[in-house]
């Protein structure tokens, strides 16, 4: 490869950055400590964090409308993971990569296991896909998949799944996420409980071949592309299913998958306390599935969310092990940039989490002083603690400013060269 990112560039721009983060970091820390928080530990953290980035996430996506390629987009699963590879090593927070297959279904699951191996890169989750049509398949998906009224499109979309998961076994993945678009868009279209009874039986079949130490996550959509109704459409009718499929299936939230308004961090108290959270899609949206940058347009939503997962987390709740993956659609945006930025973002919140100051918020929730509950959260939430972000970066080997390094590294560029236009796939979310 002739534009990787080397780790003597990004220590050479950390040189003329070091200076500053460390008289910014030791204000910081003395600030922390007047609050009774050690920066250090919070520095620990930060550099622990881990979020998957998803195969498809590094192509530009775009809407039902249109999409506009970026130059130098990968073109295969391969320059996919390079992609990855350069945002590892600028954050040094995201090691896993989610594949969606058939999107990235690799030819030598072997090879392109050493691929990623070799580049200090895994395999976390595993995505089917039976909300489109490939070219070669026998049955449509038109009206549904996993829950459609002929048991042999219900077979062909199992069929899918199983192979996931046995490209999984070989890529080294651990858990299966399915999402599935199946439902109606018009009233009457379909028998509401004889098409989740459907469904539920698909996933049986998928749930008994979960091979040994995996989880199964299934991911809720309130809507689209069905604009009617869902099959599996909110988090009760998630967390009914894999109560009924049993105690290796869980519900994944996707943040773009609720309704304006809902309570998300709510979702995911109970989530929690039910032992049934299987972790995120991370995103953000102002309307439905934007697929926005994480962080973007509701920081203070995402801090909550955090808020809960770090209690629970701090509380040791029995069998919380959330997996954390962004799930973004980059339309108009640098993949490579969007992703470094919103993975940082994800580590704000955690930080910023980790710094409630939470006996005082117990205390006030005890005695009902509302506001000063909320000002205990506050003032974690408005905490600048970026010199935190950008140290664990160094210290773990990344970049204190990582678009700023990539941008100067001329990366993009040198893609475009080395990965021609012409020969382009599609890829993104579209
Ligand atoms: C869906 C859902 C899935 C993702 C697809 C591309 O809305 O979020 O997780 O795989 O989009
Ligand atoms: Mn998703
Ligand atoms: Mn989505």
């Amino acid at each position: 490869m002739a534009f990787e990112l080397s780790d003597d560039r990004i220590a050479a721009e950390n040189g003329k950055r070091l200076k500053w983060l460390e008289e910014d970091y030791e204000h910081l820390g003395r600030q922390l400590a007047r609050r009774g928080a050690d920066i250090e530990k919070l520095t620990e953290r930060a550099i622990a964090f881990r979020v998957a980035i998803p195969s498809w996430g590094v192509g530009t996506g775009g809407t039902r409308f249109a999409r506009f390629p970026g130059p130098g987009e990968p073109r295969n699963v391969f320059e996919k993971i390079e992609d990855c590879d350069a945002i590892f090593k600028l954050v040094r927070t995201t090691p896993g990569i989610s594949l969606h297959i058939p999107w990235d279904r690799p030819e030598r699951p072997a090879e392109l296991r050493s691929f990623a191996e070799a580049r200090g890169l895994f395999f976390d989750s595993m995505n089917s896909n039976t909300f489109e049509d490939q070219p070669d398949q026998a049955h449509s998906y038109k009206f549904g998949s996993l829950s459609h009224t002929d048991a042999a499109v219900r077979r062909q979309a199992v069929e899918h799944n199983l192979e996931c998961l046995e490209l999984g076994v070989k890529l080294g993945a651990r858990s299966h996420t399915v999402w599935i678009g199946d439902g109606g868009n018009f009233p009457g279209q379909m028998h509401l409980r004889k098409a989740l009874e459907r469904y539920l039986a698909s996933m049986h079949e998928i749930y008994r071949a979960l091979p040994e130490g995996w989880r199964l996550f299934i991911e809720h959509k309130l809507y689209e592309p069905a604009f009617y109704s869902t099959v599996i459409n909110d988090w009760g009718t998630s967390y009914y299913c894999v109560r009924e499929l049993g105690e290796r299936a869980f519900s994944l939230v996707d943040l773009g998958h609720h309704a304006p308004n809902v309570n998300i961090e709510m979702i995911v108290a109970r989530l929690i306390q039910f032992g049934k959270l299987a972790g995120f899609h991370f995103n953000d949206s102002k309307y439905g599935d934007d697929d926005l940058d994480s962080g973007s347009i509701k920081p203070f939503q995402l801090f909550l969310i955090f808020n809960e997962l770090v209690d629970a987390e701090l509380s040791r709740m029995p069998g919380f092990d959330p997996a954390y993956m962004l799930d973004q659609s980059h339309n108009v945006t640098d993949p490579v940039e969007s992703l470094m930025l919103s993975a940082a973002e994800l580590v704000r919140a955690y930080v910023q989490a980790h710094l409630v100051d939470r006996k005082q918020l117990a205390a006030h929730q005890e005695s009902n002083d509302a506001l000063m509950a909320l000002q205990t959260l506050k003032q974690a939430f408005t905490t600048d603690v970026e010199p935190i972000l950008a140290m664990a970066r160094h210290r773990a080997g990344g970049a204190i400013d990582p678009v700023g390094v990539y941008r100067a590294s001329g990366y993009r560029q040198r893609a475009a060269q080395a990965r021609p236009a012409a020969a382009r796939l599609g890829a993104g979310i579209v």
